[in-house]
């Protein structure tokens, strides 16, 4: 597989640092064995835990206020996969892009999944932008897109989303994100009504073209760019859309589209009862924007909604194999630097929930005592479960520090120098 870190730098910063790991690690096994639990089952779990990187979010975000780009920042999704491919190299759990379109668009799909092979990066869910006008648009979008009182605009967007299914065809993807700004202002300005049936009839038009063996999934946010009413701007609309849609429509819950204090894993539990959760944008939020990095301000949230997953599948519950994406925006880090520290984020969430005993919350849960039963997830929260990562890390050749790795090699630097920048390239958003 080809790299894009030296193998032997990588190499030798694993053997600085491995006979600490071992020492932690055993410990750690000793602990977890007096809990009957089998560290070295564990570790093949976080081994084989995945999370996707956003294609987006390998740039530098911004807010509409400003953007300021970083040096060395990828150009085009080609320069994007570069950086995903090092963003699995050193964390060994992003072994997937989600690519965004028009943004993402090549004219030869086969040289950019060829591309993906070579680093051993697969495609998963595409996302379709309807929520900006493309140069030279026939029909704005600016008063929505699927929802639009004008035919003409709704077309032009239920056509790109069917183009976007061609292109994920094309990688290899199978399933279709679908997000829109479409909403109002103004009280007033839109008949909630009839808003949602023009936007669910496109919708129909769309889930009409998936391929037998795809997903559609909904995403749902409070707010922005319609600040008075969003179209899909909780779970309640986004499952009866999918639900209105059919079994091939699910939810997609992205951590920071919720009022604060939502208790969103209580959410992703009635997803998964009604087998409607398709997956995840993982970041973190202090007030209604999902720009921060995951795990960064709330692991205990994040920890709790991985506790429901994980009890899924403790339950092995029918229907469910949520897709886990990222999505964040960087503004003042290294992106890579960030999705990095985010995958192993999420990564730490999944391992904790695996720790907790589930008969016997169940038990405490079954005979009313609460504080038994909050205790048995507050001591696995607590438990660093550090050396567990770093060895899944190490063994499948990827760091033990991948940060340390990320900087001894001057990977930004040396993009700073291969790529420099177009003063009048723009700057793609965040969703
Ligand atoms: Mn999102």
């Amino acid at each position: 597989m080809k790299k894009r870190i030296d193998s032997a730098l990588l190499e030798a910063e694993n053997a600085k640092r491995e006979s600490d790991l071992n020492s932690d690690y055993a410990a750690l096994g000793e602990k977890l064995a007096r809990a009957d639990i089998d560290i070295e089952t564990i570790t093949a779990k976080a081994g084989e835990f995945q999370v996707a990187v956003p294609s987006w979010g390998t740039g530098t975000g911004g807010t509409r206020f400003a953007r300021f780009p970083g040096e060395g920042e990828p150009r085009n999704i080609f320069e994007k996969l570069e950086d995903c491919a090092v963003i699995n190299e050193l964390s060994g759990c992003t072994d997937s892009v989600s690519p965004h379109f028009p943004w993402d668009k090549v004219d030869d799909f086969s040289e950019l999944k060829q591309q993906a092979d070579e680093y051993g990066l697969k495609w998963v869910s595409v996302n379709s932008n309807t929520f900006q006008d493309q140069p030279g648009q026939e029909h704005s979008y600016k008063y929505g897109s699927l929802s639009n009182t004008q035919k003409a605009s709704r077309d032009l967007a239920i056509q790109h989303n069917l183009d976007v299914i061609e292109y994920g065809q094309k990688l290899g993807a199978k399933s279709l994100t679908v997000w829109v700004g479409d909403g109002s202002n103004h009280p007033g300005q839109q008949h909630f009504q009839r808003a949602f049936e023009r936007y669910l009839a496109s919708m129909e038009e769309i889930y009409k073209g998936l391929p037998d063996d795809w997903e559609m999934h909904i995403e749902h946010k409070m707010f922005e760019p319609a600040f008075y009413s969003t179209i899909i701007q909780d779970w309640g609309s986004n499952l009866l859309a999918a639900m209105h849609l059919g079994p091939k429509c699910k939810s997609l819950v992205d951590l920071g589209h919720h009022a604060p204090n939502t208790n969103i894993e209580m959410i992703v539990s009635r997803l998964i009862q009604f087998k409607k959760l398709g997956g995840f944008h993982f970041n973190d939020s202090k007030y209604g924007d999902d720009d921060l990095d995951s795990g960064s301000l709330h692991p205990y949230q994040q920890f709790l909604i991985f506790n429901e997953l994980v009890d899924a599948e403790y339950r092995n519950q029918e229907g469910f194999g949520p897709a886990y994406m990222l999505d964040q925006s960087h503004n003042v880090t290294d992106p890579a630097e960030s999705l990095i520290n985010s995958a192993i984020e999420v990564q730490r969430s999944y391992v904790k929930a695996l720790l907790v005993n589930r008969e016997a919350l169940y038990g405490f849960q079954e005979g009313n005592d609460a504080l038994m039963a909050s205790l048995e997830l507050k001591n696995a929260f607590n438990l660093d479960v550090s050396p567990i990562l770093a060895m899944a890390r190490l063994r499948k050749g990827s760091a033990i520090d991948p940060l340390a790795v990320y900087r001894q090699a001057g990977y930004r630097k040396a993009m700073a120098e291969a790529r420099p920048r177009d003063p009048n390239a723009t700057g793609s958003g965040i969703v």
